[in-house]
């Protein structure tokens, strides 16, 4: 890879050379903010204010201020500086910080470090019931799942025994009859927690900590009381079926070799706050958290403690979903946070649209997630925000790797960093990263 780049580099400086009067003639207004407090981006930032053209550093000046950065360990590892603004995406991103009152805290993180296969588009073929087709069809297994035909093979034996382990359960009634007890309310694109087996902290497909309830029929929706095991038997009303599981593991340094091939992101959860209130029996609070898994935003302990919460500054475990029941596919993975087939039904894309894209008056917020601009959409006259919420160092540069422009270049963004860019003009604006020339996005003004 590094190879390449660095070929790469070369004709870029050839394409420079002689393609300078293709170069933008829009130029955005370009401003850099909030990576005060994160040492490696204040002097790194390239481009003038002055107007004076004054071409991209070569990437190994760029890796040069990127190995400055101080890098996380382990997978569990939150990054060594945190971000002064909230990044990233529940079930989106590799960190997500939030705020809470006065404070940034972080909430989530998921998958490994670097780069993660996530498979949440619609288009591809990573539900559960996909990917046994896939695997029952015999054709070549995409180059997007990152695994052999063998290990998709395993991977559809260990996702068949989490679909027999959930059905052992035909509804609630069966759930409490089996000792299972209820940990959350319904959760919007999730379902209902049901707990069965935490006694047991190690990853067995057929032997999953938590079941997923849900109703066909959007029954029993939103954060009132929906019904309890009592005495072996749920008070609610009947109607809800398991349409998946939760693992939950030992907090290993790394996240855990729990299913075959990449696609599964573990997560762990950060500066929880949970209150067993009477009414709801819900593990969790904040119900105006807009962007909290369930409404289990990450609050700090001062804040717990007024609402008579118990604040853990960390879960101790490695957490996963596992969609599988037919009639719930999820089409934005077997292994996503959020199944849009869960109430309250959605499409795949536009809820990762939903979650991913957050707008400000004026200001359009662009997640840099897992090595992805996404495509941004603005107004003239907006400011797109871009921020990393990845766990390496990213550019948001314009122009492209063969034909850089001097329009706007963030320099090295750390983790949390986050770069201004306005735009003035209406036209489709490309982008990129230097250190990672296969990243590239589009701005589109409008
Ligand atoms: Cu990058």
């Amino acid at each position: 890879m590094r190879r390449i780049a660095i070929v790469l580099v070369v004709l870029a400086v050839i394409a420079g050379a002689c393609g300078d009067d293709t170069a933008d003639d829009a130029t955005p207004d370009e401003t850099t903010t909030a990576p005060s407090g994160n040492d490696g981006g204040d002097d790194t930032t390239v481009g003038g204010d002055d107007g004076q053209p004054s071409g991209l550093p070569g990437l190994e000046d760029y890796e040069a201020v990127a190995a400055t950065l101080e890098q996380p360990e382990f997978d569990r590892d939150l990054p060594p500086q945190a971000p002064e603004s909230p990044i990233g995406a529940y079930g989106y991103s590799r960190y997500v910080y939030t705020q809470a009152g006065g404070e940034v805290v972080p909430s989530l993180i998921e998958g490994p470090l670097g780069y993660q296969t996530r498979c949440q588009e619609e288009a591809k073929d990573c539900s559960y019931q996909e990917l046994k087709a896939l695997y029952d069809s015999g054709d070549d297994v995409p180059s997007y799942l990152g695994m052999d035909r063998e290990t998709l093979g395993a991977l559809v034996g260990q996702l068949d025994a989490v679909n027999d382990a959930i059905h052992q359960y035909e509804d609630l009634d069966d759930a409490c009859a089996a000792g299972l007890w209820k940990s959350t309310n319904q959760i919007a694109n999730m379902g209902i927690h049901m707990i069965d087996g935490l006694e047991s902290n190690t990853f067995d497909p057929s032997r999953p900590q938590m079941v997923l309830f849900a109703s066909e029929d959007g029954l029993g929706l939103g954060a009132g009381e929906i019904g309890d095991c009592r005495n072996g038997e749920w008070t609610g009303a009947d109607g809800y079926v398991p349409v998946g599981a939760v693992f939950n593991v030992s907090l290993t340094p790394d996240h855990p070799d729990g299913f075959a091939g990449p696609i599964d992101n573990w997560h762990i959860h950060y500066n929880t706050c949970i209150s067993r209130s009477e009414e709801a029996g819900q593990l969790g609070v904040d119900d105006n958290a807009a962007v909290g898994e369930g409404g289990r935003a990450a609050t700090t302990s001062a804040v717990c403690r007024e609402q008579g919460g118990q604040f853990l500054p960390v879960i101790s475990s490695w957490m996963m979903h596992a969609y599988v029941a037919d009639g719930f596919e999820a089409e934005s993975g077997v292994f996503s946070m959020f199944n849009p087939s869960v109430w309250p039904l959605s499409d795949p894309d536009t809820l990762l649209d939903e979650r991913t894209s957050q707008v400000g008056p004026g200001v359009e917020s662009a997640q840099i997630l897992n090595f992805s601009f996404g495509d941004v959409r603005v107004g003239v006259g907006e400011t797109v925000r871009f921020a990393n919420s990845d766990s390496v160092p990213h550019t948001v540069t314009a122009g492209s790797f063969i034909e850089p422009s001097d329009a706007f270049d963030s320099g090295v963004l750390g983790t949390g960093q986050a770069f201004e860019v306005a735009f003035d003009a209406p036209g489709q604006y490309e982008l990129f990263c230097v250190l990672h020339p296969e990243m590239t996005g589009v701005v589109t003004v409008e």
